[in-house]
């Protein structure tokens, strides 16, 4: 209205009179020696979800393996391994793919709404650690570069050494890679802590097999053969990494070898509590939650190793072996925030297999969302303790507490109306 009591031509000056989205105005041009840093970063040092090379949720890269003088506390290091697997190769692209999808993840958008906290702006140092170089031709070779490689990054001290109490060592979690990846890993951890170490475990498999399960007439036993990424945790309890009677398989709904439940038995022997996938239907979250808790407690180190066929296939269908009849992403995260007392000392997030892997990426997401979990739960023990704030009152009305006041409503004008009705009864 105020346009059209303008004079025409001061209408169209207008535009021009103040700044405007087609302003082009005089840039200076910097001095030789470059703008301050401090304004350079306060322009630049930013990435949105599709910006930047691709790293873990943005993070600095630093080849950890070769920079010995860049101290950190939690690394994301890349295992670009599949040569171990029985069914579809394809997760040496694990990493890369996890890295791209974990694109939304970001430090100024990382708060984790479910634990309370932004591990990217907390305590500790994290970096994207890059990958391990491994070799796809040898798996002897690919074994003991692994296993070297893991040595080296935990045997050097963080940088927030010892406080917290639990972070004596910096820990890992590495992007798979098939699981055999697993037990370097294993054997590296009860090197440097000195004891076996407990595993849990999220796969619709054992990986306890036994190498003999496999089809094995060419073979002679021990052979490079053995180790597969169904064979590594019965290695691993051959050699005493595994602290047996505290570690923990959840998810599990293989087909078993022969005529009757014989893999279970040798998996018995192994020390595993075994948790079913259908165990979910009858005692919930909660109930796979407490019975994990109730094994492991909050104290023993503990490897979490989480195989994404543990998840539906329907759901992360981009896979070595799937299996359906698997638990939801929801579940499995819901799973992973209640667990986060846990002592953890190191994690991996395997078997994500990208060529299988519909349009959306949703395998690679829900890897990338265990990876974000994963982190979570260090950096909220730490957290913890160094006694600083970690629960925060979320604002708001909770849902829960709304349906609780709604049932309570509900049921109390039943009561009224009952009441009514039985006066009304009564007079009759
Ligand atoms: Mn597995």
């Amino acid at each position: 209205m105020l346009a059209l009591s303008l004079p025409l031509s001061l209408l169209f000056l207008l535009p021009f009179t103040a700044a405007s989205f087609y302003d082009n105005p005089e840039f200076d041009v910097p001095s030789e020696s470059g703008t301050p840093l401090d304004e350079l970063k306060a322009k630049w040092d930013t990435d949105w979800g599709f910006t930047g090379i691709s790293t873990f949720a943005h993070l600095r890269h630093v080849k950890c393996l070769t920079t010995p003088y860049e101290p950190f506390d939690i690394g994301i290091l890349g295992a670009p391994f599949d040569t171990a697997v029985s069914y579809r190769p394809g997760a040496r692209f694990g990493p890369r793919a996890i890295r791209a999808a974990s694109a939304r993840q970001t430090s100024f958008r990382g708060f984790n709404h479910r634990a309370g906290l932004n591990p990217y702006t907390s305590w500790p140092a994290i970096l994207d650690c890059g990958d391990i170089p491994i070799t796809p031709f040898d798996n002897a070779l690919a074994l003991h570069q692994m296993t070297s490689a893991y040595l080296e990054l935990v045997s050097r001290r963080p940088l927030s050494y010892t406080n917290p109490p639990s972070h004596k060592h910096p820990k890992l979690i590495t992007l798979g890679g098939d699981h055999s990846i697993a037990l370097p890993a294993l054997r590296a951890l009860a090197k440097i802590y000195g004891q076996p170490i407990a595993v849990l475990h999220f796969d619709a498999h054992l990986d306890t097999w036994h190498p003999g399960s496999y089809p094995s007439a060419w073979a002679n036993t021990p052979t490079q053969a053995d180790f597969t990424h169904g064979t590594m945790f019965w290695i691993a309890s051959e050699e005493g990494l595994i602290a047996n009677g505290s570690s923990v398989h959840a998810g599990l709904r293989t087909r078993l070898g022969g005529l009757d439940w014989a893999d279970y038995e040798n998996d018995e022997n192994q020390g595993f509590l075994r948790i079913e996938a259908d165990d979910i239907d009858a005692v919930g979250v909660d109930g796979i939650i407490e019975a994990i808790m109730a094994r492991m407690g909050t104290d023993i180190p503990v490897y979490l190793s989480v195989d994404i066929d543990v998840i539906d296939p329907g759901l992360a269908p981009g896979t070595g072996t799937p299996e359906p009849g698997g638990w939801t992403t929801r579940e499995l995260i819901a799973i992973l925030r209640g667990i986060e007392g846990l002592n953890l000392v190191g994690a991996d997030i395997v078997e994500v297999a990208p060529a299988y892997d519909g349009t959306g990426e949703a395998t690679a997401l829900a890897g990338a969302q265990v990876a974000y979990e994963m982190l979570t739960s260090m950096v909220k023990r730490g957290l913890v303790e160094r006694g600083e704030d970690v629960v925060l009152q979320k604002p708001g009305k909770h849902i829960s507490a709304v349906v609780k006041a709604a049932k309570a409503a509900k049921a109390k004008a039943e009561a009224v109306a009952k009441e009514a009705a039985e006066a009304v009864r009564d007079e009759l």
